[in-house]
């Protein structure tokens, strides 16, 4: 999951040029199961860029969500290392596909949790980052923030949606012209999950959250994107994708980051919506 994801590279003449994961220990590496998402359905959707030295290009590394005109949610450790600057740094709002226009919204400031554990990466926990945007977005059909959910809120076993750019299978990639994809996933209990990641030796921790099935999941690519449920007639985000074994594979669902364990940590930096 820390593996540098080179999703796609839009060349020159419009040819494209795929690079896969590589490298020993690559992971399994998108949305598994989904479909193309209705442009202004995730409105808060973000595509995280960061510049790549040798292609000139701003590529898609991770997701995010706008949780405030100028603030966007994501996991950790889509910006690290800690060295890792906000210039180095763009968000692509309200667009369904990557690559298609040239608008990026520049970061001006990088919040990592101060408890997530470079060493241990997401399996420790705390795999949550703010990112501050230049200047509020202006807000449209197609540029809205999500709502956080209380500090409060328990997740019960209900049917929810993640969404993002990331591979569609272990290995496969999301095709041009990388439509942002949906995927409704069931949210599974804390205690089914951990039973089933004992096998692997993970951990899931209380500041965790499962969700997925056999072949509805997120994947590499995905990670930093939102996990939303349609809850008291709005839709709360509850997750932030973050790990898990393989993608889509029976018995390992994703491991996302529980935002309402966050929510209090975020409010330390976002204002309430004026
Ligand atoms: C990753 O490597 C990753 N199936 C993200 C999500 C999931 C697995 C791996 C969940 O970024």
């Amino acid at each position: 999951m820390l593996r540098l994801l080179l999703l796609a590279l839009p060349c020159l003449g419009g040819s494209v040029l795929a690079f896969p994961a590589q490298g020993p220990g690559a992971e399994p590496v998108g949305i598994v199961g989904g479909q193309d998402a209705p442009a202004g359905q995730w409105p808060w959707q973000v595509s995280l860029r960061k510049f790549n030295e040798n292609y000139g290009q701003w590529m898609h590394r991770c997701g995010g969500s706008l949780i405030h005109p100028q603030w966007v949610l994501t996991a950790a450790h889509c910006v690290m290392p800690t060295t890792l600057e906000a210039w180095a740094v763009r968000v692509q709002v309200g667009h369904v596909r990557l690559y298609d226009h040239k608008e990026l919204t520049k970061v001006t400031q990088i919040i990592r949790h101060p408890k997530y554990n470079a060493q241990l990466s997401a399996k420790g926990g705390a795999d949550i980052a703010l990112l501050k945007l230049e200047a509020p977005m202006a807000l449209s059909k197609y540029v809205l923030p999500v709502t956080l959910p209380p500090a409060s809120l328990s997740v019960p076993e209900m049917s929810c949606w993640v969404t993002g750019w990331g591979d569609i299978n272990s290995n496969d990639h999301l095709p041009p012209p990388w439509k942002l994809q949906q995927v409704e996933v069931p949210i599974v209990s804390n205690e089914r999950c951990r039973k089933e990641y004992r096998q692997v030796n993970y951990t899931i921790t209380e500041d965790m959250l499962c969700a997925g099935a056999t072949l509805r999941d997120s994947c590499q690519g995905d990670s930093g994107g939102p996990l939303v449920c349609y809850m008291k007639s709005t839709w709360l985000q509850v997750g932030v994708v973050s790990f898990g074994q393989g993608c889509g594979l029976p018995n390992y669902p994703g491991i996302y980051t529980r935002v309402s364990s966050y929510v209090s940590w975020i409010r330390q930096h976002v204002p309430l919506q004026p």
